[in-house]
């Protein structure tokens, strides 16, 4: 049986990255698997949040999710906190996955920097939660950016180290699924490195909320070369901020970067950037007023949240007292 999980931080506005990259794959998952959505909020207490504009922010995910297409009743949607066997579980994983292992992470040498030992102790668990996250539903497959790959590889490990030591197939190794154009979309202003909620640069990252002149003004300014569009693919490889672009654009019209290449041969990018801005508004602007409306009622969000969680929660007792049982510890 294929189950889908996949979750996103409520860490500041979901961007275009996260749209592209994750976000609109789910909307097609969903017409064909069981799919369950999580708002992974334990998971943004990674960095220093502020109580109220964390609880805004997990809403507004919610709603972007919704918006972007994602049916709560279909599908079960919920925020992570709400069902406890998420910690529950990340303990217990944690004690059976070595540091070695995650002392190669590179998303926490990078979001940790130099000042590595002020760092706190989630930021380095971070990818076990994930795990967690991922085999309390004995999910099968988990649809992510590029970014997310070594944090899934990580998860199948972990899995498969717990089946070793217990004789057992009772997790099955979730798979990746990195999907579409788009798997990893690059900063506006630096074209090698990825967009992000957490750059500094409002101008590096198109947010979901952004209104038709701030995404106007965004991609007006983004970082491009001198030299005219190619008319080949295979030419944009030393030139990363217009292959974003570039890139940007097939994933949201629903081409290949070879149809949209051969589309714009030889345009200059003034020209490009203009299609670009049309093309975004109109893709991300009916998600957003859906967003503000959904935002107007935040108890049908909550009770959405609510609902959903019940459901998860359901699956995640079941799963987690098997493990119990297999590991040992008395249910009483
Ligand atoms: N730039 C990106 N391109 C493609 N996919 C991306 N994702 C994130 N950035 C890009 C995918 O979005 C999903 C949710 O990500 P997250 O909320 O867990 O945050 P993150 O991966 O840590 O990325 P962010 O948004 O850049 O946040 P910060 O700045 O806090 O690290 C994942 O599937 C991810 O792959």
């Amino acid at each position: 049986m294929t189950r889908i999980f996949s979750g996103m931080q409520p860490t500041r506005q979901l961007h275009l990255g996260n749209y592209l990259g994750a976000l609109r794959n789910w909307v097609e998952l969903q017409n064909s698997f069981e799919c369950i959505f999580c708002v992974v909020d334990l998971h943004a207490l990674t960095i220093d949040q502020d109580p109220e504009v964390l609880r805004n922010n997990i809403r507004e995910v919610t709603a972007a999710y919704i918006a972007a297409g994602i049916d709560p009743d279909k599908n079960i949607l919920f925020n992570q906190s709400f069902v406890p066997g998420h910690s529950e579980l990340s303990w217990i994983l944690s004690c059976h996955a070595p540091i070695g292992w995650l002392n190669r992470m590179t998303q926490f040498k990078e979001k940790a920097g130099k000042q590595r030992d002020l760092a706190n102790l989630g930021l380095y668990a971070y990818p076990v939660l994930m795990a967690a996250d991922i085999l309390l539903y004995k999910a099968t497959h988990v649809p992510v950016g590029e970014d997310q790959k070594q944090h899934l590889e990580l998860a199948r490990d972990i899995a498969g180290a717990f089946n070793r030591r217990y004789e057992t197939e009772f997790f099955p190794l979730p798979e990746p699924q990195i999907l579409g154009e788009a798997t990893r979309v690059m900063s506006l202003r630096d074209g090698t490195k990825k967009m992000s909620k957490s750059d500094e640069s409002e101008y590096s990252r198109i947010n979901m909320t952004d209104d038709a002149d701030t995404i106007a003004q965004k991609i007006r300014k983004a970082k491009t070369d001198p030299e005219p569009l190619p008319d080949t693919v295979a030419d944009l490889e030393k030139r990363p901020e217009a292959d974003n672009l570039v890139t940007i654009y097939a994933a949201l019209a629903g081409q290949t970067r070879e149809q949209v290449v051969q589309q714009f041969a030889g345009a200059q990018f003034s020209g490009f950037k203009a299609a670009l801005v049309d093309l975004a508004v109109a893709k991300l602007a009916p998600i957003t007023r859906r967003m503000k409306d959904l935002l107007a009622d935040k108890a049908e969000i909550d009770r959405l949240l609510r609902k959903g969680g019940e459901r998860a929660a359901a699956i995640a007792e079941k799963n987690l007292n098997d493990v119990k049982d297999i590991i040992g510890l008395l249910r009483p």
